[in-house]
């Protein structure tokens, strides 16, 4: 039966893949008003700010070639962890204000099973920890040394401690300037997190950052938080956030879009609807900045900020983007 489904989702993917340039151009596999028109596709996967674009072009691969969209969400945002140019996802980031990088992760599959990492150290890819987590243990979320000691048990490979040059310049720097003292909403909006479709319709989501800048040590944000950083609901839609997570936290953010989806919002609304609640319970509105990224089954998506500035890249079978998310406040 089953298969049967997917034969007939499939069947009408080709269709629509085969359908010429005229029948797209008239609209066919778009919706929304002029001024927003979205092309409904299958296979698709969207990732926050700019780096997405380097990790989206490796999930696409998985994704053309028919591959595993949960292996698609977490090669792509790999290569966000690697990346020497990132300075708020992966070892690279910027530490907390021991000096210290500590790291969070989650992922997520259409059908519930969800795994996390907080507060980690030393881990390259704390995402295929996260994936370790949901698929290798009976529980959902690790953190610290038992998130570390899980990762060498299973043989990821653990890195010396070492900051990077240019981490180690801002850490100084801040040191100097902040004087030790905690301090809220240091700019480093930039986690990635990834949602991706695959041609049958199966959904899944990641989420990794080192976490705000020069946070207190012990200090786990939004992302590694199932709901609040990422939520995936395959019989609805996904979602994921970048920006202040005490905030995310506070509304749940990203179960709140999968649910007003499943309530009928489009992603858009969703996203504009979850900003406004953050804006009314924001502790602190003129220093936060957040970000939401939502997708529904139907390939639809949607993206909305507190502020101007948030970025997200947009990849199917017609092309790569980065586009720019409308905000809050102009
Ligand atoms: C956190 N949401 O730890 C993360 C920070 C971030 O883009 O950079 N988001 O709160």
């Amino acid at each position: 039966m089953k298969s049967r489904r997917r034969f007939l989702q499939r069947s009408l993917l080709s269709s629509l893949v085969l359908a010429p340039i005229s029948n797209q151009m008239a609209g066919i596999g778009f919706r929304g008003n002029t001024n927003n028109r979205q092309r409904i596709s299958k296979p698709q996967v969207i990732s926050t700010w700019n780096h997405g674009m380097a990790a989206n072009d490796k999930a696409w691969e998985i994704l053309s070639a028919n591959g595993d969209v949960l292996d698609a969400v977490e090669e792509g945002v790999k290569v966000t962890e690697i990346d020497k140019s990132v300075f708020s996802v992966g070892l690279n980031g910027v530490p907390d204000r021991e000096g210290i990088v500590t790291l969070d992760a989650s992922i997520m599959k259409g059908d519930g099973s969800c795994g996390a990492v907080a507060f980690v150290r030393q881990i390259k890819h704390p995402i295929t920890l996260a994936r370790m987590v949901m698929e290798k243990t009976p529980h959902v979320l690790l953190v610290g040394e038992g998130a570390r000691q899980f990762a060498i048990q299973e043989g990821l490979p653990v890195e010396e401690e070492v900051l990077s040059p240019q981490a180690s310049k801002g850490y100084n720097d801040w040191k100097r300037n902040a004087k030790y003292k905690p301090i809220i909403n240091v700019e480093n909006h930039d986690t990635i997190g990834m949602i991706g479709i695959d041609a049958a319709g199966e959904m899944a989501g990641s989420c990794t950052t080192s976490g705000l800048g020069y946070k207190m040590h012990g200090r786990v944000g939004d992302s590694p938080i199932i709901g609040a950083g990422l939520y995936v609901d395959g019989e609805v839609g996904a979602a994921t956030a970048t920006g202040l997570g005490e905030e995310v936290i506070r509304i749940c953010g990203a179960f709140l879009i999968v649910e007003l989806m499943r309530q009928g919002r489009t992603p858009q609304e969703a996203c504009e609807e979850a900003v406004k609640r953050a804006v009314a319970k924001s502790k602190d509105l003129a220093n936060t900045q957040i970000g939401f990224l939502a997708l529904n089954k139907e390939g639809e998506i949607g993206a909305f900020s507190i502020r101007s500035g948030f970025n997200y890249a947009h990849h199917d079978r017609y092309k790569q983007e980065l586009i720019d998310s409308n905000s809050w406040f102009k």
